[in-house]
């Protein structure tokens, strides 16, 4: 029994010495319920009494060998494991990182920002209100009933035959006046849509931003000054505004507003076609008809209302000459804003 034990003990530390080998599956082929030490033990009986304890001895001594062999294994693997990763996942804390290119504001979202903020400043609040708008709101409140003229100007898109997308954000501005006592001073910017086809200056959905002041005494002077301050904060200290009159059905007297060239100074030049003087808002005092449809009474209130494309804004103050390059999505072309 000696022998066999001597021999399970050498086979074991032999096995354990192979590269590669499997600790695990020693461990139960020698030691385990069923492994060669444990079938030796069970023989025990067949020994003299004289013989067993010595033997018993000898067994745990070649037991414990065997244990403490895969202990250190298991130690050295372990280690092998670490020097491994350590060799292969090696983690240079001084390397510079990878950098994250940060995206910006679209430079449609970035001008529109900027008037808000102008407007802001002058004590306006932002209104909103429906894309998908009453006929009632975008054209009879505003004093364009069926059959009127503006209506082909300003032809859009009909969901049904009284409700369609709206045409200008005008209607917001109907609204705040149905729901809310003067003193009013709010500007609308947002999407409106036009059935009109694509170009270098027209598109199906563009951007307007209006402002409305409705309040007691209100001037066309109020209104000159308003979108003076607007200009020179926008286009600079030295710009200077025109009124031109014209005709709106929502305004009464109304003006096409021009700016001096901000690219010339007025002289004239390729922005300005020559003319010293660039378009950029339509303006005029809130028809009487719309404030009385809107619940406020003409006689005791007045107010002023204007319009401006946030494109054409756009493409003037960063000198594009294409409106379909905001909406291409190029970042070749946005990235330079
Ligand atoms: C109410 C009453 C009056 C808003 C106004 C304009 C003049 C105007 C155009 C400029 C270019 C639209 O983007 S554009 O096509 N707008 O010329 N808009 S006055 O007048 C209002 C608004 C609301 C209740």
């Amino acid at each position: 029994m000696k022998e066999k034990l001597l021999s399970i003990k050498e086979a074991a530390m032999a096995a354990l010495s192979a590269p590669d080998c499997d600790i695990e599956a020693i461990r139960v082929q020698y030691l385990g319920k069923k492994g060669e030490l444990t079938a030796v033990l069970r023989g025990m009986g067949a020994l003299t009494p004289e013989e067993r304890p010595i033997i018993g001895q000898m067994a745990n001594d070649v037991r414990a060998e065997i244990e403490e062999a895969i202990a250190k294994m298991g130690e050295a693997a372990k280690s092998a494991l670490i020097e491994k990763k350590l060799r292969e996942e090696k983690l240079d804390v001084t390397q510079p990182g990878i950098p994250v290119s940060v995206g910006h504001k679209h430079l449609l979202a970035k001008v529109q920002h900027d008037l808000e903020d102008i407007f802001i400043g002058m004590g306006f609040t932002i209104a909103e209100g429906p894309e998908v708008e009453y006929d009632y709101y975008n054209f009879q409140a505003l004093n364009i009933p069926p059959d009127h003229p503006a209506r082909d100007t300003q032809d859009t898109f009909y969901i049904t035959d009284n409700i369609l997308l709206r045409s200008q954000t005008s209607p917001v501005q109907a609204r705040v006046m149905e729901n809310t006592e003067p003193p009013i001073r709010i500007i609308s910017p947002g999407r409106v849509y036009r059935s009109d086809a694509v170009d270098a200056t027209h598109s199906p959905l563009f951007h307007q931003m209006e402002g409305l002041v409705v309040d007691k005494g209100i001037t066309m002077g109020d209104l000159k000054g308003t979108l003076e301050i607007f200009a020179r904060h926008l286009f600079g200290e030295d710009t200077k505004v025109r009124f031109r009159p014209h005709h709106f059905p929502f305004t009464e007297p109304s003006a096409e507003v021009d700016l001096s060239c901000f690219a010339c100074g007025g002289k004239g030049c390729r922005l300005c076609k020559g003319e010293g003087w660039i378009e950029i808002l339509g303006a005029g005092m809130v028809h009487p008809n719309v404030l009385r449809c809107c619940g406020i009474d003409p006689e005791v209130y007045s107010g002023f209302a204007f319009g401006l494309g946030v494109e054409r804004a756009a493409l003037l103050k960063y000198h594009i000459d294409d409106m379909r390059l905001l909406y291409e999505n190029d970042v070749r072309f946005l990235s330079q804003f």
